[in-house]
């Protein structure tokens, strides 16, 4: 069975994953597209085979051949789009942030609960790239014993001038918040941010970088640092240190080079190449989960969770003091 699939927003990362859906995954095919650009919409559509527009992102869901919705228009417009869909009872992807508030993402948690079907996933790629999942495995086998801190970096070459600084914790730490405790299975308590000297990159409106310090229920330390003007590439590093030994995220492949008295590797310059092959091992496994009915990758709770974390980072670094993360307990619906 192909499953026919509706995605809202054909942006950036819109048009990343229509271009997977279409070329590059099986099981899926894209039928309908919306985009309050309306142009951008119909000449996407164009190069599909049969894919309509529709005016609005409602119509699109409420579609008789739209099976299942992909949400990658723009953060604040999430939470209508996912809410409508649990609403028509359709399976729902859709790009991180779930909602670009906690209250949001807990009106999304408690309608997904009283519709009684798990159908919103989260797209939280880390949890699929090759080298995190492999760092898991570390950890959960106990290979370097019970974790006691993490440290980690999420450094991007540069950002655009609308890139400004609550999008350091909202739009990229939130990666981080979201793997981390994945990665460690513990949830975080605190968090802090502290603000070193700027770098002359930045503009008026960015602090870059900041360091963000999360401590966790099982009492591990986190510090991750965030810098989005580093200049030299797009370099994500992460390594647990355990009680019996350190593991670090893999560097990404690349030939390592001899030559004119140096040895060299490439760092990459973009996100999109750096986790090219884990957005396509998740949208393929959403696929085949939908297919089943259901959902196994990052859920709402996770969306949420990760909301409440990024509130009390801004939180942090608005008072200069450490923030308590607080949350109800987790709902039996997501155990
Ligand atoms: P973008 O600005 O390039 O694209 C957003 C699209 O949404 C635009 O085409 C815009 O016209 C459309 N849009 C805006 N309001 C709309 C509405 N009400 N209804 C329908 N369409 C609307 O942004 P982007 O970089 O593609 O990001 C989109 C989402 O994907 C964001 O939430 C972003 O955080 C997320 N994202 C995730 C990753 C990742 O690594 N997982 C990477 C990049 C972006
Ligand atoms: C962007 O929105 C993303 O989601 C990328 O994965 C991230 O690395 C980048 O820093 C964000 O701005």
């Amino acid at each position: 069975m192909t499953l026919n699939v509706g995605v809202i927003g054909v942006g950036m990362i819109g048009q990343e994953h229509i271009n997977r859906l279409t070329n590059k995954l099986v099981g899926a095919k894209v039928v309908a597209l919306s985009d309050v650009n309306a142009r951008q919409a119909e000449e996407t559509a164009a190069k599909l085979q049969g894919a309509k527009v529709y005016s609005t992102g409602e119509a699109l869901i409420a579609a008789p051949e739209v099976q299942v919705v992909v949400v990658t228009s723009s953060g604040p417009t999430h939470e209508a789009y996912v809410l409508a869909a649990i609403k028509a009872g359709k399976l729902v992807f859709c790009e991180k942030p779930l909602a670009t508030t906690a209250e949001a993402c807990m009106r999304i948690v408690e309608a997904e609960i009283a519709s009684g079907r798990h159908l919103v996933q989260v797209g939280f790629q880390r949890r699929y790239d090759k080298g995190y999942r492999a760092l898991k495995k570390a950890i959960d086998d106990g290979v370097i014993g019970a974790p006691l801190m993490v440290h980690c970096a999420h450094r991007n070459p540069s950002v655009p001038e609308g890139y400004v600084s609550d999008m350091a914790i909202v739009d990229t730490f939130i990666h981080e918040i979201d793997a981390l405790r994945w990665l460690i299975n513990d949830d975080y308590v605190s968090a802090q941010v502290l603000v070193p000297r700027n770098t002359k990159h930045t503009h008026a409106k960015l602090d870059d970088p900041i360091i963000i310090l999360l401590a966790t229920k099982g009492g591990v330390r986190i510090d991750g640092e965030v810098f989005v003007n580093c200049r030299y590439g797009y370099d994500i590093l992460c390594q647990v240190v355990g009680e019996e030994g350190v593991a670090s995220l893999p560097e990404p492949e690349s030939v390592l080079l001899r030559r004119d008295a140096k040895l060299s590797t490439t760092i990459m310059q973009d996100w999109k190449l750096r986790f090219i092959d884990s957005y396509d091992v998740e949208l393929q496994d959403w696929i085949e989960a939908a297919r089943a009915g259901k959902v196994n990758g990052p859920n709402a709770w996770d969306g949420y969770f990760a909301a409440v974390t990024a509130d009390a980072c801004l939180e942090a670094k608005r008072t200069g003091t450490v923030a308590p993360i607080v949350t109800p307990p987790r709902p039996a619906f997501y155990a």
